[in-house]
Formats: structure tokens, C-alpha cells, sequence
């Protein structure tokens, strides 16, 4: 691996290209410790512009964040034994403090609905004392043992976790759909990547919850990323930590519960859907830069001219809320400049040189096309802004064709084995229905079963596995 520019060609190597991609474009590092790692700054910019946007959309509906302890005692993971079990090889515990062995062990969260939900036990008593609508944004740990990658799957990662309680069914119903809206919002209009949204099947979703909603995207190697996940939990938890309240029928009843969450995984995601083999391709509207100036003197009597007149530019951008970078270091040259912030993904780069100067003009160059564009210098400011727009827009609509392009409807097992293997993405069929078909074609493909859409499609082929009659037209692919 060269030190500088990306190597390997997206299209070639896809895996090798997002390591390469995600590394020298400084987004993250390597920890010392296997499958962690390190969000450096413009990752983790990216991570806090997802938390501004989010945070304003639930605090807008009555949500409230919160922090609950990252140790949780066994004997409350183990309450929920049903589920736990299948966990347990992912737990991270800890053990002693200091030397001292602890009574109890403790695990360092997977995740927090027993800790949370135990305490909404002693919290709640009244119908006056619901709603309850928190969230928490965290680092989680699950001790993987399949092969980690940034982003996409390490040992610890941060989310947001979504804990709600309510009086009843219908409003954790509207609980759970008004999130995974914010949640499409946030994704489709922010990270500009389109998904498919729907319910997991029995054997998909959280075994805690009466339903999974989920939101499902396509990448470019053909397989499907799950983007977020939000549950009705009815009331099962509040069985199992007795969550009860006196209703205003003065008679008690377990609440209704929801939980949901996104994860830095977004960003792994955003990263594969722009990327190019010159590196980062960053959405406008999450770019921790979204313009970079670039001055090009000619020789040094230029410089001074050069410099001002980008300043200028700098401040008047600034002043429109645009984040914009001078890059005036004197080390290094216009072109090892353009080759950076092309590998960092900065959507635009404004070019300032004697000739722009002379011509009262500057010129733009967009990231998603690499066009260039002169403007007048009376225009900077609102060519500059129009063209973020653009680019944004843009880039949502080359991932929505991907996306389209890479949902296939098939009416027939053959043709249902030959698009998994030739073609992937997401394969759109009939369905019988049974978990037996759905194991089947797990088994037999790989491909699971990512959706079944909100409005059932009725189907006149017969079931894709057993050719039996079909209940349902839902969407299988296989998965990250
Ligand atoms: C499931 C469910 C849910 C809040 C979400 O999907 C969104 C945010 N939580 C998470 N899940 C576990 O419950 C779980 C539990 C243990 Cl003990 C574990 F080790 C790993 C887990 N992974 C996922």
C-alpha cells in the first residue's frame, strides 16, 4: 500500500478498496486492540452532524436523551433468558475490580433494555407517569468472532438506542413508525442513500419484540446493509421486569414498549455507497468540509493577490454557514492539494488563480463528477451553495438508480438461484410464507430473507422454494 492515493479500483476489489479508502482518507485507524478501532476526527464530525440532525428530530416529538451506566449485573442479562442465551457468546464481562474478584460479575452493554427497563420499573406507576420517550447515545460492545471491518462490524462501536413506554399498543405502533420516518429522513436526505423499508420475518427479528421494522440498502458489491432497526416490544419486557401501571381505568396493566437504534455502521455504509477510486465521496450535508479553496499563485509576486482574494472568498462563504477550508500551507503544491481533499471527499474545491484574479472569476470543481465550472466572483457565494445542493441531490439520485437497478422480481426458483449467484442485490419473490422455505434458501444461497414490504404485494407466482401458493412478495438478498 502506497502512502498516498488510493491503489486499488472499487470496481476491481471492493474490500480491499473500502479498507484502503477508509484508512488513508483519515477517517479511522486500527486500535492496538483486535477488531476495535480508532474514529478520528472526520468520522467522528460525520458521526456528530448524524447526532445534531437526529437530535433535533426527537427532541422535536418529545424525546429526551439520557446516559445509563455501561455495566450491567449478570442477573439482569440473564432475566431475559429466552433471548440472552444466544448472546451470551458476544457478552464482554468484567470480572475484578482492582484485584478484588466482584460479587457479580458485570457485562459491559451489548445493548440496554434491561438496565433501562428495570428502571423503568421503580420509575412508573401511573398512567400520568407514561409516556416515557429516552434515548442515549453510547458505545456498545459485542465481542465478535467473525471477521471485523470498520464501521461494518468491530467489537466496540457507538450508537443511539432508543427506549420508549407507553399506555398503549397504538401509540408504541406510532412510536415505532414515526422513528424509522426520522430514520429514513436522516438517511435518504442526509447520507443520501436510498433504502427499502419493511418488517422482518419471525426468524429476522428481535426475539424480544412482537415485530422488526427495519430499513435495508444495497451496496455496491450487490449485498444488503441493514441501516437501522426500530421494534414494537409490546409488552414483553414489561412482563419480564413487571414494568405495570395503574391505568385510568384504575386498573393495572403491563406498558407498551419500543426500542431502536442507528449506529456508526451508517458511516461505513456512506462510504461504500459515494466512494471512488480517488477516495471519499462525501454527502454535503454531513461533509465536515464542504468546501476547500485552494489558491494557485504562479510564481511569488502572484501570491499575495491570490491569497487575499481567497480570503475574501473564505469569509463571504463563512458567513452564508457554509464550512469552508483555506488551504494556504505553503508546503505543499496546488496539485498534491487537489489529490487530498479529493481522497478526503470535500464536495467542492474552489480554485483560485492569477488568471481567476484577472477575470474576476474563480473556479469550482465538484467531487461526485469532477467538472469544473468558472463562475463570476459577484457569484461565488451562490454558485457555491446551489452547487452543494446538486451534489447532494445528485449523489442520492446515482445511489437510487444502483438501488433500482439492483432489485430483481423473479418468478421461479431457477430464476431465483441464477440472479443470487450472477447478479445479487436485492431479489424480489413470492413466498409461501413458512420458515422452513425461508431456512431453505439460507441454506441453500446464503440469501436471507431483508423485508417484507409495508403494503403486501400479492403475488401469481407460486412460492420461489416449495412452489406452493404464495402469501406474500418479500425481498431476499444476501447480507453484511
Ligand atoms: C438486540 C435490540 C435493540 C436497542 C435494537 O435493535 C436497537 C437498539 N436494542 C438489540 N440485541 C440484543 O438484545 C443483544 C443482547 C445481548 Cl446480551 C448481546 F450480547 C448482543 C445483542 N445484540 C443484539
Amino acid at each position: 500500500m502506497s502512502d498516498v492515493g488510493v491503489t486499488i479500483k472499487k470496481n476491481e476489489d471492493f474490500s480491499e478498496w473500502y479498507t484502503e479508502v477508509v484508512l488513508k482518507s483519515g477517517l479511522a485507524d486500527y486500535a492496538p486492540i483486535k477488531g476495535c478501532m480508532i474514529f478520528r476526527e472526520d468520522s467522528y464530525a460525520v458521526w456528530e452532524k448524524i447526532q445534531e440532525v437526529f437530535n433535533r428530530k426527537i427532541r422535536e416529538s418529545g424525546h429526551r436523551n439520557v446516559y445509563f451506566p455501561m455495566f450491567i449485573p449478570e442477573s439482569f442479562l440473564k432475566k431475559e433468558a429466552e433471548h440472552f442465551a444466544g448472546f451470551v457468546p458476544e457478552v464482554a464481562w468484567v470480572t475484578e475490580g482492582g484485584s478484588t474478584p466482584l460479587e457479580e460479575k458485570l457485562a459491559i452493554r451489548p445493548t440496554s433494555e434491561t438496565i433501562i427497563y428495570a428502571t423503568f420499573a421503580k420509575w412508573i406507576r401511573s398512567w400520568r407517569d407514561l409516556p416515557i420517550k429516552l434515548n442515549q447515545w453510547c458505545n456498545i460492545v459485542r465481542w465478535e468472532t467473525k471477521a471485523t471491518k470498520p464501521f461494518l462490524r468491530t467489537r466496540e462501536f457507538l450508537w443511539q438506542e432508543g427506549h420508549t413506554a407507553h399506555a398503549t399498543e397504538e401509540e408504541a405502533d406510532k412510536e415505532v413508525m414515526g422513528i424509522l420516518k426520522d430514520y429514513r429522513d436522516l438517511i435518504e436526505n442526509y447520507l443520501a442513500i436510498p433504502v427499502l423499508v419493511g418488517v422482518k420475518t419471525e426468524s429476522e427479528k428481535f426475539a424480544g419484540a412482537l415485530y422488526t421494522t427495519t430499513l435495508e440498502a444495497i451496496m455496491p458489491d450487490g449485498k444488503a446493509l441493514q441501516m437501522g432497526t426500530s421494534h414494537n416490544l409490546g409488552q414483553n419486557f414489561a412482563r419480564v421486569f413487571e414494568i405495570r401501571f395503574i391505568g385510568e381505568d384504575e386498573k393495572e396493566h403491563h406498558v407498551w414498549q419500543t426500542s431502536w437504534g442507528i449506529s456508526t455502521r451508517l458511516i461505513g455504509a456512506m462510504v461504500m455507497v459515494h466512494g471512488d477510486n480517488k477516495g471519499l465521496v462525501l454527502p454535503p450535508r454531513v461533509a465536515p468540509v464542504q468546501v476547500v479553496i485552494v489558491p494557485i499563485p504562479y510564481k511569488a509576486a502572484d501570491s499575495s493577490a491570490v491569497l487575499t482574494k481567497a480570503k475574501e472568498i473564505h469569509l463571504k462563504l463563512k458567513e452564508r454557514g457554509i464550512t469552508v477550508r483555506l488551504d494556504d500551507r505553503e508546503e505543499y503544491t496546488p496539485g498534491w492539494k487537489f489529490n487530498q481533499w479529493e481522497l478526503k471527499g470535500v464536495p467542492v474545491r474552489i480554485e483560485i488563480g492569477p488568471r481567476d484574479l484577472k477575470q474576476k472569476q474563480i473556479t469550482l470543481a465538484r467531487r461526485d463528477t469532477y467538472e469544473k465550472i468558472v463562475v463570476k466572483e459577484e457569484q461565488a457565494v451562490n454558485a457555491v451553495e446551489n452547487l452543494l445542493l446538486e451534489i447532494q441531490n445528485n449523489l442520492y439520485g446515482k445511489a437510487k438508480r444502483c438501488l433500482e437497478e439492483n432489485i430483481t422480481a423473479v418468478r421461479s426458483h431457477g430464476e431465483f438461484t441464477e440472479t443470487l449467484k450472477n447478479k445479487g442485490g436485492f431479489v424480489k419473490a413470492p413466498w409461501c410464507g413458512s420458515p422452513e422455505c425461508e431456512e431453505k434458501i439460507k441454506e441453500e444461497t446464503g440469501a436471507t430473507i431483508r423485508l417484507r414490504p409495508f403494503e403486501k404485494e400479492e403475488s401469481t407466482a407460486p412460492c420461489v422454494c416449495c412452489g406452493k401458493k404464495a402469501e406474500e412478495t418479500v425481498y431476499f438478498a444476501k447480507s453484511y
